[in-house]
């Protein structure tokens, strides 16, 4: 049945946006966004954003701020530049971070897409300050992107979400397990792209981290529509088993956040929102996305309203 209600905006832009453009940056580059993010111990909001320069190429650089809206300190250099002749994945750069605090490491595990010859494929890095990072290489490979790792173990591994790429089968959500972050597998489909006319049809990808909420893990994925000009990235929202992060238990029917401003619409890629991490403050979430692949914009919500938009919404 068709509602008659409005659609009710579940995310709130912040009027500053877009809050980092490239012409913030301390040394030049071309392109500033697909940021991850998190909270520092000392109440500093870290952002690890992508940088394209002038070759195409991405590195990482951290941009701090105390409110996590303005005053920002960006990294005089490149945070995480490529580093090929170790890490021949990182031939043609690193991109789209997204951050975890883990606890029993007392470290930030980054999870980010190596550009390799082969395609691009899953690394991760370790780091406590984001100014010495230990690369742990590439633990999924080619075509696989989009992956954050959960912050505890479960069932005794530790947890990644990712998107292989599977040719014209689509392109799915898997959860895979590991002992020791470096040996994988257990691998598992946990949310199928849908088919069809839908807006997440045939290609999906986890985008932040996971929200541990009391009613299991909230999962704000990418859905790719493709369209007869270009993409279109939207944002959706699912629900997983706390102790099975494999078995999707509600799963939105509508995006709940989509490219509306003029930023979002127009940029090197148009139509494109991609948050790769947020930071919290109690039920509140601050969304930190890259707009159009050309700056970083943030937008807010509520993790309780988007629970309550899911039973609603949602089918299990
Ligand atoms: C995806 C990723 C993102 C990018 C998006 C839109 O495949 O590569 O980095 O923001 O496409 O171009």
């Amino acid at each position: 049945m068709i509602e008659k209600r409005r659609n009710e905006p579940l995310f709130r832009r912040h009027p500053n946006n877009p809050i980092l453009r490239a012409s913030d940056w301390p040394y030049p580059v071309h392109s500033v966004f697909n940021p991850g993010a998190t909270r520092l111990r000392d109440g500093t909001t870290l952002l690890l954003c992508r940088v394209e320069d002038r070759r195409g190429m991405s590195h990482l650089c951290a941009a701090r701020s105390q409110n996590g809206v303005d005053g920002w300190v960006i990294d005089e250099q490149p945070t995480l530049w490529p580093d090929p002749e170790n890490h021949p994945e990182e031939l043609w750069g690193i991109e789209d971070p997204r951050i975890t605090f883990v606890e029993e490491l007392g470290k930030y595990a980054v999870a980010y897409t190596a550009f390799s010859k082969g395609g691009p494929g899953v690394a991760l890095a370790l780091t406590e300050d984001f100014r010495h990072f230990d690369r742990l290489g590439l633990v999924m490979q080619p075509d696989d992107k989009d992956a954050a790792l959960l912050p505890r173990r479960i069932g005794g591994d530790f947890v990644l979400l990712h998107r292989p790429m599977t040719s014209d089968a689509g392109a799915h959500m898997w959860v895979s397990g590991s002992p020791d972050l470096r040996n994988w597998g257990h691998h598992k489909l946990a949310l199928p792209a849908r088919k069809g006319g839908w807006w997440d049809a045939n290609k999906v990808g986890l985008s932040p981290p996971p929200i541990e909420t009391p009613r299991g893990w909230l999962v704000l994925y990418h859905g790719v529509r493709q369209t007869a000009s270009g993409s279109l990235y939207r944002l959706g929202a699912a629900l997983f088993a706390t102790e099975a992060p494999e078995q999707c238990i509600r799963r939105g029917d509508g995006w709940i956040f989509g490219p509306e401003a003029p930023y979002e619409r127009a940029g090197d890629v148009g139509n494109v929102v991609f948050p790769c991490g947020y930071t919290l403050d109690g039920d509140a979430i601050h969304l930190y996305y890259g707009a159009a692949d050309t700056c970083v914009a943030l937008a807010t919500g509520s993790i309780s309203d988007i629970l309550a938009w899911l039973d609603g919404h949602g089918s299990d």
